[in-house]
Formats: C-alpha cells, sequence, structure tokens
C-alpha cells in the first residue's frame, strides 16, 4: 500500500499542555511519527513524501482568515516579542454564544482564542508547514485512489479531526480527512463515506460536512457527555438540509472492550455499505487502544489487524488518514496491524 509520510513533522513539537490543571509532556509529539516510521520500516513498507499542492482544497474546507491566521500565527507571535520563540502561546478568552466572532480582534491571544475551541491546541514554529504537509498527503492520496490505488494510507500528524472550517481543537488544525474527502469529491468520486473510528468524535468533520449529502460521516467514539469534545457527538446528530440523514454519531461508554466496539463498528460499516459511495476515507485514530494513556476504550494490538481487515471488506477504495493513539510506543504496530490486515482482506 502506498503510505505518505512527511520527515519534517519534528517540526512541529510543543512542549507541554494542559492537563487535570497541571502542564504536563504534550501527548501529541513527534515520538508518535518515529514509532510509526520505524515500524513501517521494519515490516518492509516503503514510504513517500507529499508532493502535491494542497492549497485549492484546503481552501474549500477551511475559511480564508482562518487560515490566513494559522499560517502567519507564529510569526504575529514573534512579532510581538523575540523571546516568544521560547514560549507556547495559549488562548484565554473566546467569543461564545453572543459575542463578536464576525469581527477579528488585533489583540494575538483575543485571535488565537476567536480560532480555537479549547486551550488544548499549542501552537508551534512548524505547525503550519506541518499540518500542511499532512493536507498534501491526504490531497496525493486522493490522486492515488483516483488513478486506480486500493488502499493509501497517510502516517502523518497531528490529527485532524477536531478542526472545524475556522478553528483549531484537539491538537487539530486543518483537516486532514475532510480535505482528503473534498479532493475525491473534485476528482468526480460521487459519494465519499467518512468513517471515524478515533476514540473521540469529530466534530470537526460533522460540522464541515454536516449540511451536504456528497459526503457522509460516520463516527464510533467515546460518549461525549463524559469524553473530548464534549459539546458534539450525541446520536440525535443526523445531519441538517440537503445533509439530513448524512451523519450518523454511535457513541459508546467508556470501558468498552473489542467485542462491543466492534459489534458497533459491523452497524457504521453497514450503513456506509448500504449508501454505496464511491470512495472510503478513514479517520484512524488509534486510541482505542487499551493502554492509551488519555482515552478509555479497551482494543489490543491483534484488534488492529482485524479492523483493517473488516475495513477492507467493505470494498471501497480507501484513503486511511492517522488521526489520535497517544500510547506512542505501540502506535507503530497497532498502526501498520490496520495497513496489513486492509492488504490481506483483499490478497
Ligand atoms: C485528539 B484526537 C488532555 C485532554 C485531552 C483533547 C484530546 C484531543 C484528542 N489535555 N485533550 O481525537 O485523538
Ligand atoms: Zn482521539
Amino acid at each position: 500500500m502506498i503510505t505518505f509520510y512527511d520527515p519534517q513533522h519534528t517540526r512541529h513539537a510543543p512542549i507541554f499542555e494542559f492537563y487535570r490543571g497541571a502542564r504536563v509532556p504534550c501527548f501529541e509529539n513527534p515520538s508518535r511519527g518515529q514509532f510509526v516510521f520505524d515500524e513501517l520500516h521494519a515490516r518492509g513498507h516503503s514510504l513517500r513524501v507529499p508532493s502535491v499542492d494542497s492549497t485549492a482544497a484546503i481552501h474549500q474546507i477551511h475559511s480564508a482568515r482562518y487560515i490566513d491566521f494559522l499560517r502567519t500565527a507564529w510569526l504575529q507571535w514573534l512579532a510581538l516579542d523575540s523571546n516568544n520563540a521560547h514560549v507556547q502561546p495559549f488562548p484565554s478568552a473566546w467569543p461564545v454564544r453572543n459575542l463578536r466572532s464576525d469581527i477579528e480582534p488585533q489583540n494575538f491571544i483575543a485571535k488565537l482564542g476567536l480560532y480555537s475551541m479549547d486551550n488544548g491546541t499549542p501552537l508551534d514554529a512548524g505547525t503550519w508547514a506541518v499540518t500542511k504537509a499532512a493536507a498534501d498527503a491526504a490531497v496525493e492520496a486522493a490522486h492515488c485512489i483516483a488513478n486506480g490505488e486500493r488502499g493509501v494510507f497517510c502516517a502523518t500528524r497531528p490529527p485532524g479531526h477536531h478542526a472545524g472550517a475556522d478553528f483549531m481543537g484537539g491538537y487539530c488544525f486543518l483537516n486532514h480527512a475532510a480535505i482528503g474527502a473534498q479532493e475525491l469529491r473534485n476528482l468526480g468520486f460521487a459519494k465519499v463515506a467518512i468513517f471515524d473510528v478515533d476514540f473521540h468524535h469529530g466534530n470537526g468533520t460533522q460540522e464541515i460536512f454536516y449540511q451536504r449529502d456528497d459526503v457522509f460521516y460516520g463516527s464510533l467514539h467515546g460518549n461525549p457527555s463524559t469524553e473530548y469534545p464534549f459539546y458534539l457527538g450525541h446520536a440525535d446528530e443526523v445531519g441538517v438540509g440537503n445533509g439530513l440523514s448524512c451523519n450518523f454519531n454511535l457513541p459508546l461508554p467508556a470501558q468498552t472492550n473489542a467485542v462491543d466496539w466492534f459489534a458497533a463498528y459491523q452497524i457504521v460499516a453497514n450503513r456506509i455499505a448500504q449508501l454505496k459511495p464511491s470512495a472510503l476515507v478513514v479517520s484512524l485514530g488509534l486510541d482505542t487502544f487499551i493502554d492509551d494513556p488519555i482515552a478509555k476504550f479497551k482494543l489490543t494490538s491483534d484488534d488492529y489487524f482485524e479492523l483493517g481487515r473488516r475495513i477492507g471488506d467493505i470494498g471501497l477504495p480507501t484513503v486511511f488518514i492517522l488521526e489520535g493513539g497517544y500510547a506512542a510506543q505501540a502506535l507503530g504496530v497497532n498502526a501498520v496491524n490496520v495497513i496489513e490486515g486492509f492488504e490481506a482482506s483483499y490478497r
């Protein structure tokens, strides 16, 4: 399977985030990419560096002012104080409900709040370049599918599924799965399904396609009443307007084991098969793993081989986008197990 990897991903490496009131090392860090790279290499998979420019597709998914902010944010931050090269900016105010989000404030931290859903998404000097390269990979993966590939794997970071049309959040900046799905549409795939198997609901992806009937979004995730992203991901969110019945959420309780998870998986997979889409994008979060430090499902490494096999059984040309998975050392094995399970399903 063609696998994309950006060797420059280490340029997005914020040092700390806030967790239960304390500063802790970032769960989403470059070691994740390195473990995936090492395991791909060890098991004989070749890697490609993305070389297609995703700018046009990024603009189809995200607002112009958000893209401009993200692209220039680190330079704006440095312009305030040269010592800021070693300081992580965090938002501290957000335009909730009746506060105005139509006017972009001049204050940098206020802009950061305008374009963020949380204070858990630290920026770094290389953030734009790294999330842009992941978007490039998603777009190039769509081109590979249009050229007849059965499966393409984007071993990229950071994740993207929490990023909305005009905001970052949950370690995500650009929504790579949404951008890849959009590019499949651009290339003539009439209906695209996104299957989000990350532990967390992909609120950004849902929002982006909520009113559209050409891209279906289905997700299996921890119940948002108790799990991040908290404010979206309930079962009664089924789409609006043209998009009515093109959104499907299946929230599951914390501690869900593999038997129950795969039973729920099959409900979403069957729904996708019924739609007869022409291509599939998988938001492949591997934070459903039993040892994940920030999530609460109980899948084992062997279960990811089975997951890959079952995704292959859906029978569609498939782009995998790596999302979460924070037990970094196991992430490589788990990701490559999905790839090899998928390959086994059609060999
Ligand atoms: C991103 B993805 C730590 C609490 C968790 C948000 C989790 C984002 C997960 N501060 N913060 O869906 O794997
Ligand atoms: Zn996640």
